[in-house]
C-alpha cells in the first residue's frame, strides 16, 4: 500500500481512543480555537462523515442483528473510501484542516486486535485500495476502559453495537492503540485523557498548535 500524497498546504490530523476517551469533545474545542484565530478548519468523523456514510454508521452501530467481523471489516473501509474521497482530500487540496474523529487506526485497533482479524486481510482491505491520505498528527487520546464507561454511562445515551462488547475487548483495543503509538513516535502523541478536562484541552490545544504554522488566515 503506498498512502496518497498529501497536498502540501493542507493539515489532515487524526484523534483516537477508545470508547468514552474524550475525542469528540477534544475536537469541538479545537476547532472552535482554531476558527477563532482565523483558519479554515473542517472538523468530519468516522464512520458517517458523510452522507452515504450515514447509512453505512446505521448498519454498523444500529443494527442488533449479530455481524461477521469480515464484513464489519469491509464496511468501515467503504465508509472511509467515501470519506476520503468525498471530504478529506478536497479539504486538504484547498488548504484546509481537517480534523477527523477516528480514522483508519481505529480498524487497526478495533477489527485487527477487538476482533482479531489475521493481519493480512486487515492489511489487505484497510491500506490495499491506496487514495487514503496519512495524517499528519494523530492525537491518541489515552484512559481505562473504565474511565471512559463511566463518562458514558454519566451521559445517559444506549450502547451502541460496539459500546455493547465486552470489557475484554474494549481492553485490547486499547492496548493495540498504545502499541501504535509506540511503534510510531513521530506521528502520534499520546494524551493522559484521564486527567481532568481542562488539562487535557490544553495539552491537545498544544500538540495541535505545534503542528501548525504560526497564526495567519489560511
Ligand atoms: N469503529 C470505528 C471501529 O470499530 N472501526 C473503525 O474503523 C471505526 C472508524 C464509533 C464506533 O465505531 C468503532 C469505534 C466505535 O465503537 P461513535 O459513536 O462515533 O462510535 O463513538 P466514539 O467514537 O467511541 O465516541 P464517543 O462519543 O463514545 O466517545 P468520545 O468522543 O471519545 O468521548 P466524548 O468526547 O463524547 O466524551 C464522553 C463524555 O465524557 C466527558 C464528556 O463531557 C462526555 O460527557 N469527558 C470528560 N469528563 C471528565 N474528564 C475528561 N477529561 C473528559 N473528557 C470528556
Amino acid at each position: 500500500m503506498a498512502w496518497v500524497k498529501t497536498p502540501s498546504r493542507g493539515r489532515f490530523i487524526t484523534f483516537e481512543g477508545i470508547e468514552g476517551c474524550g475525542k469528540s469533545t477534544c475536537i469541538r474545542h479545537v476547532a472552535g480555537r482554531l476558527r477563532r484565530s482565523g483558519r479554515r478548519v473542517v472538523v468530519t468523523r468516522e464512520p458517517g462523515g458523510t452522507p452515504d456514510g450515514l447509512f453505512i454508521r446505521k448498519l454498523l452501530l444500529e443494527s442488533s442483528d449479530a455481524m461477521d467481523p469480515r464484513t464489519e471489516l469491509v464496511l468501515y473501509c467503504v465508509d472511509r473510501w467515501i470519506h476520503s474521497a468525498r471530504v478529506i482530500l478536497p479539504r486538504l487540496r484547498r488548504g484546509g484542516i481537517v480534523l477527523s474523529d477516528r480514522y483508519y487506526d481505529s480498524t487497526m485497533a478495533y477489527q485487527g486486535a477487538g476482533r482479531k482479524l489475521p493481519s493480512s486481510f486487515l492489511r489487505e482491505w484497510v491500506l490495499g485500495v491506496g487514495n487514503l491520505p496519512r495524517p499528519d498528527l494523530t492525537l491518541l487520546l489515552d484512559c481505562p476502559v473504565e474511565t471512559g464507561f463511566r463518562r458514558l454511562r454519566s451521559r445517559g445515551f444506549s450502547r451502541d453495537r460496539m459500546e455493547r462488547e465486552a470489557l475484554s475487548f474494549h481492553r485490547r483495543v486499547r492496548a493495540a492503540y498504545l502499541e501504535r503509538a509506540r511503534r510510531d513516535p513521530e506521528r502520534f502523541r499520546v494524551i493522559d485523557s484521564s486527567r481532568s478536562l481542562s488539562k487535557v484541552l490544553l495539552d491537545v490545544e498544544g500538540t495541535v498548535e505545534n503542528l501548525l504554522p504560526s497564526s495567519r488566515r489560511r
